[in-house]
């Protein structure tokens, strides 16, 4: 069978919900996608720990110091199969963590914004996890096997970290009055940081239509921003918090939020490696990295030590 053939079948496949599977044959150029995308998700989860995790010392209770830790520990798991799920595709481990290292892979953009007090940790869990997930329900149904499935799992725990944060919220903008001033001013900087989350709007997003036919994405950029503001506004007004937006309004016409213009500018800025912590960031996980060099050793020689006494069981039990 030629190229044409196979791209024939595998569009097929796409077309009527079929998974792609690891084994099976697919264009080159959905390979690199999934490797991008999947491997920018799993540097996403992995570095999204450290703002939060700067927390965790710092926790209010007991109860919130557990519940923080079980969440940083998931973003830490979901990382983990995220990695995984582009190993199936044939990427290399080692190399997607030192492109990370490097600054050669993108990773979101939320995560270069600094936690600056406990009512971030609340802001995190509603408005990122938030985004998070309406962005990672519509990836339970993307086209490729490994990733759909290590997506049900994670949006379980997302929604559970949504939860945990909207809780944090509850309590700060229903307790007292400096209580609720900090829950508006983490609500005043996450905001729109959390819209950029979804990447450029479609008119400037490189990869969408090609990703939408693949059935990679399901949904637009702009399509899930939308669907976000409008499950989130309720959620603030709940609250008796402000949506920092003078333009936001409800458009009794389009059954939506109508809402003001993203700074781009900054988008781009933090992406290309120059918001306020980016630097900070990638000197935690290489610090990490380093750290970890005597674990990776110890496993290797294990690992070697355990092929020689399977190759010659005899020799090496005498030796010892
Ligand atoms: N930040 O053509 P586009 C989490 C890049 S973590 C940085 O629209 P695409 C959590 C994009 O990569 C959640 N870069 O791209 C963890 C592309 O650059 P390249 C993370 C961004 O891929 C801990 C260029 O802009 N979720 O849940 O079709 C605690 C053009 O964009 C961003 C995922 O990663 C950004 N925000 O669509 C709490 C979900 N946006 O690669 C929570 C999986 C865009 O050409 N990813 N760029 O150099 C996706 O669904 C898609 O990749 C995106 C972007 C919707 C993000």
């Amino acid at each position: 069978m030629n190229n044409l053939n196979f791209e024939t079948i595998f569009q097929s496949k796409i077309d009527e919900e079929t998974k792609i599977e690891p084994k099976d044959w697919m264009p080159e150029a959905y390979r690199k996608t999934l490797i991008r995308q999947i491997s920018q998700h799993a540097h996403s989860e992995i570095v999204g720990m450290l703002p939060e995790g700067n927390w965790i010392t710092r926790a209010p209770s007991l109860r919130r110091k557990l519940i923080l830790l079980a969440k940083v520990q998931d973003e830490a798991g979901h990382g983990l199969y995220l990695y995984s799920a582009a190993e199936t595709l044939g990427a290399d481990r080692d190399d997607l963590v030192q492109q990370l290292l490097t600054g050669k892979a993108k990773y979101s953009s939320i995560f270069n914004y600094p936690t600056l007090n406990w009512a971030d940790i609340g802001a995190i869990g509603w408005l990122v996890d938030g985004a998070a997930i309406m962005n990672q329900v519509m990836l339970t149904r993307t086209s490729y096997g490994p990733y759909a499935r290590a997506m049900v799992r994670i949006c379980k725990e997302e929604s559970f970290h949504q939860r945990q944060g909207y809780e944090i919220m509850i309590a700060m903008a229903k307790g007292s009055p400096e209580q609720k001033a900090m829950a508006q001013d983490s609500l005043n900087r996450w905001w729109w940081p959390s819209l950029m989350m979804f990447g450029p709007n479609d008119s400037d997003s490189t990869h969408s239509d090609q990703a939408l036919k693949w059935k990679i994405k399901r949904k637009s950029n702009d399509e899930l921003r939308q669907q976000f503001v409008d499950v989130t506004v309720p959620q603030a007004e709940y609250l008796g918090l402000t949506v920092p937006d003078p333009d936001l309004r409800w458009n009794e016409e389009r059954g939506h939020y109508d809402f003001g213009e993203i700074n781009w500018d900054e988008f781009w800025s933090v992406v290309k490696g120059n918001g306020p912590c980016n630097r900070q960031r990638l000197q935690a996980r290489v610090k990490a990295y380093e750290d970890g060099a005597w674990v990776r050793d110890a496993a290797t020689a294990y690992a070697e030590k355990k092929e020689q006494r399977k190759l010659a069981p005899e020799a090496t039990a005498k030796a010892a």
